[in-house]
């Protein structure tokens, strides 16, 4: 099943978990590798507009995915991070969790990673992933989650 994410459709070969109520799929243009996005299934635009249920079932799948994202890609903390408003560097209107690997000496230190967040997408010298680039990782992650994750719902 496809999911919508703001004006752009996620379909189901790039989402790689399922909560009740959110999903977790991988990112067309990642800052770093294992950059991926979980996102609220009801497109609501702004954090507040959000549900206690919706908040609570969204950060539970920012926790149950981040150990496996800090495995996966050989990190040793993570950012997790919203921007919640045009203003705060959000493009796409449908409230999404940032989840980044991070580790010592990473070029995202010392703040960087903010700024970095809001411009990245914009970069036309950067280049969107291919679908297959991408489906060729959820499928990785997917496969964890199924393996070894008793909660994982397709
Ligand atoms: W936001 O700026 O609105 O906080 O972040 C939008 C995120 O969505 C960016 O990380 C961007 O790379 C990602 N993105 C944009 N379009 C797609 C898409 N079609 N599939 C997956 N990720 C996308």
């Amino acid at each position: 099943m496809s999911s919508k994410f703001g004006h752009v459709v996620i379909t189901s070969s790039c989402i790689f978990c399922r909560s009740a109520l959110s999903y977790a799929f991988v990112n067309k243009k990642p800052i770093v590798p294992g950059h991926v996005l979980i996102a609220s299934d009801r497109e609501a635009r702004r954090f507040q507009d959000l549900t206690p249920e919706e908040v609570s079932d969204l950060f539970k799948l920012v926790h149950r995915i981040s150990p496996v994202i800090e495995k996966v890609f050989s990190a040793s903390a993570l950012t997790i991070a919203i921007q919640d408003g045009k203003d705060a560097g959000q493009t796409i209107e449908h409230v999404h969790v940032h989840l980044v690997p991070r580790k010592a000496g990473d070029p995202l230190q010392d703040d960087r990673i903010y700024e970095v967040l809001q411009t990245h997408e914009k970069k036309e010298d950067i280049k969107w992933r291919t679908d297959s680039e991408m489906e060729i990782e959820a499928t990785m992650l997917k496969a964890y989650f199924e393996e070894n994750d008793d909660e994982y719902q397709q």
